[in-house]
């Protein structure tokens, strides 16, 4: 697809051409030199670095033909909203770009100073029109799930067709009757979008569908409890991203042929790091496209990440849902489970995560753990604590670094980093 071709479809979708074009160039040059500088990467990668060249491209391009032959478009920022749901309504659903200062300035007028940078990002991308994924989407899902979410979306709500999903605070049997009662809510909504009616068919071969994603990324986390650590953490952290963006059948194939080669590259005692160097599991806040500054830091201050024990991670893979029911209703049960397992900060109380936390560390066999708060997070920021609490205690060292999407304290994070990678030599 050419570049005038690409050009045509951003401003019938009403992008800021000139903004926009501002965006991919810094956006190219971040990718440049923060994944294409790396070395011994797996030849799979190059499918990494195809669909983020065409982030923007080729897979708007198929949206925009999906669309124009009838199919609905669903955006989110969560991982509470079921894709089994919104794929079995003939659907497609993709994340929203949430891991950038864009459009900073217009975010302001509708947020307060103290929102988070993923909240600011998100309507930031709205109100500068530089996201086609969000100008694409036929609805937007929001859900209750942090104070600042919720109430950002009823603004961005008179920018959107919005729908809000209310995710429980605590995981009571009243809870799950609540967040099942959503899922019903939010099947009807899909239905009236989309004109479609949900089948038990429908939903059973989109459970598959998900699950088998799922399945490889899970099969991907496995993998790297080798050492030498067979593929980076920024791959890793990308291979995690681009799983809310891309087809997801191209994609669990396209995963499954990389895991592949991290068999081969494993069986050879190969890596991307030596055998021996420090392996850190990264835990907290999700990392959105194209938040990638901390595990940068990470990996170029001699250690190597093993786990993301986030959404954009094994927190969204971790649980499938049960395929084995029939009949909607048990389906919406078995769904119902499944995400109210999801061990989001949102939660009180919240001790599973410790309890993954720990068992991830123990199976990646990482030496330490980094625990990401993104700066005015408040849930997270309250776990830190406890994440440091329960990593002393089952002797695994453990630094909390509380940051944002700036670049202004690239240095003081390095030399933290930097200093903590040194004592688990
Ligand atoms: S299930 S982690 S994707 S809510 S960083 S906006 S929590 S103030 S993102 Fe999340 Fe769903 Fe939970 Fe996962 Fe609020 Fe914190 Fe900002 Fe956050």
């Amino acid at each position: 697809m050419s570049d005038a071709a690409h050009k045509a479809m951003w401003e019938k979708l009403d992008l800021d051409i000139e903004a926009h074009d501002g965006l991919l160039a810094v956006l190219g040059k971040f990718y440049g030199d923060i994944y294409l500088s790396q070395e011994g990467r797996l030849k799979g990668a190059e499918y990494l670095d195809f669909v983020l060249s065409e982030v923007h491209g080729l897979r708007i391009r198929e949206i925009q033909d999906a669309k124009a032959a009838g199919k609905k478009v669903v955006g989110a920022f969560c991982v509470f909203v079921p894709e089994e749901l919104t794929l079995a309504a003939g659907a497609i659903q993709v994340g929203l770009c949430a891991g950038a200062r864009a459009g900073a300035q217009q975010a302001e007028t509708l947020l307060p100073r103290g929102a988070c940078d993923l909240i600011k990002s998100f309507v930031g991308f709205k109100l500068a029109r530089l996201c086609p994924y969000t100008e694409s989407c036929d609805l937007v899902v929001g859900e209750t799930t942090c104070d600042g979410k919720k109430k950002a979306y009823e603004a961005f709500g008179e920018h959107v067709n919005m729908h809000v999903m209310e995710v429980p605070q605590c995981k009571a049997p009243c809870d799950r009757t609540l967040f099942r009662s959503e899922l019903v809510r939010y099947k009807d909504a899909l239905e009236a979008l989309t004109g479609n009616a949900i089948t038990a068919g429908a939903l059973a071969e989109a459970t598959r569908l998900v699950n088998a994603r799922r399945r490889a990324l899970q099969r991907l986390a496995a993998l790297r409890a080798a050492d030498p650590a067979p593929i980076s953490g920024r791959d890793a952290l990308l291979v995690n991203q681009i799983s809310f963006y891309d087809d997801p059948v191209r994609f669990t194939a396209k995963i499954n042929e990389l895991c592949d080669e991290i068999e081969a590259r494993t069986a050879a005692k190969e890596g991307v790091a030596p055998a021996g160097t420090p392996r850190l599991l990264l835990a907290g806040c999700p990392m959105a496209v194209p938040n990638w500054k901390l595990p940068y830091l990470i990996e170029s201050s001699g250690a190597v990440i093993v786990g993301e024990e986030s959404c954009i991670g094994e927190r969204n893979t971790r649980d499938l849902t049960d395929e084995t029911p029939a009949g909607i209703d048990a389906m919406l049960d078995a769904l119902a489970d499944r995400y109210m397992k999801i061990d989001c900060a949102c939660f009180t109380p919240n001790t599973e995560r410790l309890t993954h936390i720990a068992a991830m560390a123990q199976t990646l066999r990482a030496d330490g753990v980094i625990h990401y708060g993104l700066l005015f997070c408040q849930p997270y920021a309250h776990e830190a604590l406890k994440v440091g609490k329960a990593m002393a205690a089952a002797g695994v060292p453990c630094l909390s670094v509380e940051t944002d999407y700036g670049m202004e304290d690239a240095g003081q994070l390095k030399t933290r980093v930097e200093a903590f990678v040194e004592t688990l030599r």
